[in-house]
């Protein structure tokens, strides 16, 4: 397998997931093809072939398919392939380092807006919403967190894992226990795969439902989210393509003669059940993001 073969292999199988960390790993599967190119006159077709080859791993995460449109255009803007391979490098690595600030600042966003020995609850395993809990330990608060177990991946095992490691107080609990810990939490905060350009949110399935318990019991439901991950291209959430993988991830479908499975992995949250988008530019309510992202990445 070559390096770029092996990058679309790890984000196709989920190895790496995490809408922001699949944007990095993309980027950084362009710099290692660039690294390994040895004949200079393969570029324009290489470099075509490997943005389609990552781009088609995930349809629903436009932080991929946004990550990879800024280096292409850096790319193109370049006159022989020369100045495209140092085009390349220096958008790519741009690229990965705006996207690890964009987390760290979103984490002290959160951290300066919730409460710092709050009770909060979060789905799947986004390293944005993470950063905020971590955040608020790392300037002494005491966070209490309840992990949803979210299925099929159980990606919520990692998460609890992740703060339990930070010295985050954290419980898991399954999907299905959400609305039994509602009213314990001051307030729901998860990541985001995409944004649409009204403020819906894309997220893991189960999200919008989350979104409607947290509404139900008058809670405050945050996203964290990236400007990158904003889809300038769908004006709202139902306009992307929602991801429907393997009915193995559900389980053996053998075990279940007859029986049929759906398995699409994220569901749109409408803007208004969301009270703000927690982005490295502030806490903006949910209609602005479009109008930022334009500014920083059109
Ligand atoms: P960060 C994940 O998707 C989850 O839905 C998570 O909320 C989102 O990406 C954002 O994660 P998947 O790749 O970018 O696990 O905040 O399907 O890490």
């Amino acid at each position: 397998m070559t390096s770029l073969e092996t990058t679309v292999e790890d984000i196709r199988s989920m190895r790496v997931h995490g809408a922001g960390r699949i944007a990095r790993h993309a980027v950084q599967g362009l710099l290692d093809w660039e690294a390994a190119l040895r004949d200079a006159s393969a570029f324009d077709r290489g470099f075509r072939d490997a943005v389609r080859a990552l781009g088609d791993t995930r349809p629903t995460a436009v932080s991929l398919h946004n990550a990879l449109a800024y280096v292409e255009r850096h790319v193109e803007r370049a006159a022989d392939v020369s100045a495209k391979r140092t085009a390349l490098r220096k958008a790519a690595s741009e690229f990965i380092e705006r996207s690890k600030q964009a987390v760290a600042e979103i984490g002290r966003q959160g951290a300066a807006i919730l409460p710092r020995d709050g009770t909060f609850m979060t789905i799947c395993n986004s390293h944005a919403a993470l950063g905020v809990f971590v955040e608020m330990k790392r300037q002494g608060g005491d966070p209490r967190v309840y992990a949803l177990e979210t299925r099929p991946f159980r990606q919520g095992w990692k998460s609890a894992r992740h703060l339990a490691d930070a010295g985050v107080d954290v419980t898991l609990i399954v999907d299905g226990a959400a609305m039994s810990f509602i009213r314990d939490v001051d307030a729901v905060v998860t990541g985001c795969d995409t944004l649409a350009a009204n403020g819906d949110v894309v997220n893991k399935v189960g999200t919008s439902a989350l979104a409607l318990i947290a509404r139900e019991a008058g809670k405050p439901f945050y996203t964290a989210g990236e400007t990158y991950k904003v889809d300038l291209g769908s004006p709202t959430g139902g306009a992307r393509r929602i991801e429907e993988r393997d009915a193995r991830e559900i389980c053996d479908p053998g075990e279940l003669p007859g029986v049929k499975f759906r398995n699409p992995v994220f569901d749109v949250t409408p803007h208004a059940w969301v009270t703000r988008i927690l982005t490295e530019e502030g806490a903006l309510p949910p209609q602005e993001v479009g109008a930022v992202a334009r500014k920083l990445w059109a």
